[in-house]
């Protein structure tokens, strides 16, 4: 058992080991955790396969690293046929953070949660909240109702969309549109996120709703701004 202290003080390996019990459902680290917790900004990240949730979670990565601040991911892995080819790329990416002791990466297999998702992903916030970490960004394919709950987790949710998925837009609208707090339309660098926006913003006018281009990490400190008022 990992000690509260070491915790507390941010020592890694005890962090990795308290991950794994609460990945294991052990909660008794919980209530005394639950007690140093409550400041950390904790984003959840979602949207549909593809919309560039991974590249814009790194660049959300790069721009709090850039005020110093420390931050902790959790990946919720979709295991899913979908997105399975994807997982390479992202563990490719995130490990250009894992020689940043001020990044904590996190990823979660949905396997063998049924049901339990939202409540470990919950507690695992709650670790590196008190753990110390500044921000904590939970990233999920929001396709099913797991990661919407998972996504719920997260005091701001942002939804990731892309221009020219109008189809899209529409089919998810019933599960994921209304647990954002903010829009990112990713991909702005291609035609009709404007459009996009301005639909968006006329349909949920208490949304934020931010233009980016994840690719070449435009737009970001807007997003970012956007999350902190939402906050
Ligand atoms: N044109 C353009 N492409 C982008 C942008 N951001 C990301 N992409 C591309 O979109 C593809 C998907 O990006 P990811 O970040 O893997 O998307 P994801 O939402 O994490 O994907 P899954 O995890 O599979 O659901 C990649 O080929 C990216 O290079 C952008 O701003 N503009
Ligand atoms: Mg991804």
């Amino acid at each position: 058992m990992p000690s509260l202290p070491s915790i507390l003080q941010g020592d890694i390996r005890a962090i990795a080991r308290a991950a794994t019990l609460i990945e294991n459902g052990d909660e008794s680290l919980l209530p005394e955790l639950t007690t140093h917790a409550g400041r950390a900004l904790t984003i959840g990240i979602t949207g549909p396969p593809g919309a560039g949730k991974s590249t814009l979670c790194d660049q959300l990565i790069r721009a709090l690293r850039a005020e110093g601040k420390k931050v902790a991911v959790i990946a919720v892995d979709p295991t899913s046929p979908f997105t399975g080819g994807a997982l390479l790329g992202d563990r490719i990416r995130m490990q250009l953070h894992h020689a940043d002791p001020g990044v904590f990466i996190r990823s979660m297999a949905t396997r063998g949660h049924t049901g339990g998702l939202a409540r470990t992903t919950k507690n695992l916030v709650t670790l590196f909240d008190a753990a110390g970490y500044d921000a904590v960004i939970i990233e999920t394919v929001g396709v099913g109702q797991s990661e919407i709950d998972v996504a719920r987790v997260a005091k701001v949710t942002v939804v990731v969309l892309t221009p020219g998925s109008g189809d899209d837009v529409q089919s998810i609208k019933a599960g994921i549109m209304e647990i954002a707090q903010v829009f990112a339309i990713n991909k702005a660098d291609l035609p009709g996120a404007a459009m996009l926006a301005k639909h968006l913003h006329s349909e949920s006018p208490e949304i934020e709703v931010v233009q980016v281009v994840a690719q070449e990490g435009k737009g970001i400190s807007e997003l970012l701004a956007a999350i902190r008022r939402r906050a």
